[in-house]
């Protein structure tokens, strides 16, 4: 039997999300907000290349919008990965590096970072927001680095047409993202795509700043491939016009240039 809270209210039939708020805000908040307002939660994701600047973006986002939830890219994790860890039968802890080995030899492990990198956005797009965010009037808006579905358009189709994943892992990929899409529909679904477009080369420059071991091997030529999964997925492919995209020039230099910083805030917030 379940032990619902005195103030629980099942609204089943408000849908996923609205039960998974509503359970979260009865946990964490003996008096909730009314339901109405803690529902309207707008997902928005931050696109873009690889180095193009979504993490300088959110940050810049975070401190100019401080009642946002800015959830970052769950990077650190796939350099992290626990396995053994079995303590009580004594075998030691194994931390491998998935996004290292990935690079290293997509061949054997693209597909494996593929459905561990998509379980993860997933797990960020189906977390209800943090109370502190919980706004009492308007919207709560939840910003992330990319998706489930940059994962899919952009990433494992890329690694797909490239050839290091093959046509079985392939469609085995498609099969369990969209039940899993289906599934989840609208819990996580976005409201709104900010994508920072620049040329490939500009991305080159700041990946080489940045200077990410595991990215050392990564050459023009991929990022030109990402470049145009992105163009072909942001720019022209019609199921998305439902979900406006924004697009801003990131090929400025948006970290040092305030004046740049204040415009594309206010353009995210005309937008929304
Ligand atoms: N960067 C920069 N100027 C910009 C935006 C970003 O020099 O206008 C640098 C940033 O400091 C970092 C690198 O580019 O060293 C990649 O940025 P970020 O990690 O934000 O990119 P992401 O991979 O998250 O898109
Ligand atoms: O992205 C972080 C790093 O992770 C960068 O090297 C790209 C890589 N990445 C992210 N998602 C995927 C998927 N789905 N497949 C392959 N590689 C991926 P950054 O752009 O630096 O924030
Ligand atoms: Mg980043």
């Amino acid at each position: 039997k379940l032990n619902y809270p005195p103030n629980f209210v099942p609204l089943v039939r408000l849908g996923g999300n609205a039960a998974a708020l509503l359970r979260y805000t009865t946990r964490n908040n003996p008096k909730p907000h009314s339901w109405t307002m803690a529902s309207r939660v707008k997902r928005v994701s931050i696109e873009g290349n690889i180095a193009v600047g979504k993490s300088t973006f959110a940050r810049l986002l975070q401190s100019a919008c401080p009642d946002w939830e800015v959830v970052p890219e769950p990077v650190a994790k796939w350099q992290n990965i626990q396995s053994g860890n079995d303590f009580e039968l004594g075998s030691e802890c194994t931390v491998n590096n998935l996004l290292q080995m990935m690079y290293a030899n997509p061949q054997r492990w693209s597909y494996t970072f593929q459905t561990h990198s998509c379980m993860s956005r997933m797990r960020t797009q189906l977390q209800p927001p943090n109370p502190r965010f919980l706004q009492t009037q308007g919207s709560t808006v939840q910003l992330y680095e990319r998706s489930i579905y940059s994962d899919r358009y952009i990433f494992a189709l890329n690694s797909f047409e490239l050839g290091s994943i093959n046509s079985t892992e392939w469609t085995i990929y498609q099969d369990w993202h969209t039940l899993l899409v289906q599934e989840f529909g609208n819990r996580v679904a976005l409201e709104g795509i900010i994508y920072l477009q620049a040329p490939p080369q500009t991305c080159m420059e700041r990946l080489k700043i940045r200077a990410r071991p595991e990215e050392q091997a990564v050459q023009q030529d991929y990022l030109d491939k990402l470049h145009a999964q992105h163009e072909r997925w942001l720019v022209h492919f019609e199921p998305l016009r439902r979900a406006p995209v924004l697009l801003l020039d990131a090929s400025v230099e948006f970290k040092t240039d305030l004046q740049v910083q204040q415009d594309y805030i206010s353009k995210v917030h005309l937008h929304g």
